[in-house]
């Protein structure tokens, strides 16, 4: 697992191991800005735990790592599109050249299969219904061209190498340690301390939100039962423009209009992102469990229970193990 100590990658390694204790997954993370390790401390003592600090880039690091390991799940990326637009190097280095170099290695060293994270943002924006998986990709920001370089490249290997290699694409995510640069923590924890909250252009903008629990349910779903070189959808259907959402912040934090500060529109900002998720419905049975409302109510709460986490991420230090 590459980017386990991440948002959604830690999730997906709580979660495996919580339910299995004959698990075994091998984390490798570089522990940049977004990566937490006390994000896994529950599981630090699960016996088929092992935490490797290290560079998807390092092809020495990444060899000597795979040898032993049946399935690779590749999370690790540079993922927050404003850094992408303030500078395009390290989400080409690590969401291109380290996805191709673990591609390189799986293929070497025989290994089973390859989950590749993408995301809905590969196919662009849509004004009007919804993405398949057939939809040709025309991403626009430099995070989502680096994000299908990367998806295409390992689509690739299966048809050129015959690599088993499944592909996800996924919705927004929120909810519980997702880093406070991306707009649900971010408003929610300026919110909790009493500043304004900025709202990119007119607040159009249309973001599909799905709990990172039913995320992960859907990536173990097409670890363990997708079909090779396919790609599979993973959606919300919770549809809501960024007023939408600031407005339910501002209610489920007790604050109004006046903390809402209109700002500059992200550059290239996409208005709509649209997933048709028949396809994982049908072929793997895949529903999401959580409803936004609920999900919501548990994940402003969760930031107001947890500032030991959230606050030091902001002040650029890491939380202590302990705090998490
Ligand atoms: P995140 O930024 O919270 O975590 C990324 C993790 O990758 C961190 O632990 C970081 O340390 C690690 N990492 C970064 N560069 C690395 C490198 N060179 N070598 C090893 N580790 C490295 O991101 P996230 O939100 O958890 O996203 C995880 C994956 O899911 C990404 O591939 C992203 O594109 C995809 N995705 C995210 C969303 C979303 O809404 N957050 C939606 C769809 C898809
Ligand atoms: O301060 C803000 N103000 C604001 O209005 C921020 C940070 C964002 N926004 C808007 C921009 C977007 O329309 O909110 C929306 C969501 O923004 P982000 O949280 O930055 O997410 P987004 O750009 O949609 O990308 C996310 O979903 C797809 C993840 O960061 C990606 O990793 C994932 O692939």
């Amino acid at each position: 697992m590459t980017g386990g100590a991440g948002f959604i990658g830690s999730e997906f390694v709580r979660s495996l191991l919580g339910a299995d204790a004959s698990a075994r997954i091998t984390v490798l993370d570089k522990l940049t800005y977004s990566g937490v390790e006390a994000n896994l401390a529950s599981v630090a003592d699960h016996p088929g735990y092992t935490f490797v600090h290290g560079d998807i880039c390092d092809a020495d690091t990444v060899d000597a790592l795979m040898p032993g390991h049946d399935v690779v799940v590749h999370f690790a990326a540079e993922s927050h599109v404003d850094r992408s637009i303030e500078g395009a190097g390290p989400f080409v280095l690590t969401n291109v050249v380290g996805t191709q170099v673990l591609l390189d290695a799986a293929r070497k060293h025989g290994v089973g299969r390859f989950v590749h994270v993408s995301t809905d943002e590969v196919y662009g924006s849509i004004t009007e219904g919804s993405w398949t998986e057939e939809w040709p990709l025309a991403p626009n920001s430099p995070y989502s061209a680096s994000k299908a370089s990367s998806d295409l490249l390992a689509l690739a290997y299966h048809r050129t190498h015959g690599m088993d290699v499944v592909v996800t694409r996924c919705s927004n995510n929120y909810g519980h340690h997702q880093f406070p640069e991306k707009v649900i923590p971010l408003f929610t924890t300026n919110l909790i301390d009493g500043a304004s909250v900025p709202l990119y252009g007119d607040g159009g903008n249309i973001r599909d939100w799905l709990h990172v629990s039913d995320h992960c349910r859907g990536i173990e779903l097409v670890m363990r039962g997708g079909r090779a070189g396919e790609v599979y959808n993973i959606g919300g259907g919770t549809e809501v423009t960024n007023k939408e959402l600031t407005g339910l912040l501002l209610e489920a934090t007790g604050t109004g209009w006046e903390r809402v500060e209109h700002v500059a529109d992200r550059k290239g900002h996409d208005l709509r992102y649209s997933l048709d998720i028949s396809k994982i419905r049908t072929e793997l049975g895949y529903e999401p469990q959580v409803a936004f409302a609920d999900g919501l109510a548990a994940t402003v709460a969760w930031y107001r229970d947890n500032r030991a986490w959230w606050e030091p991420l902001k002040a650029g230090l890491q939380p202590k193990a302990a705090q998490a």
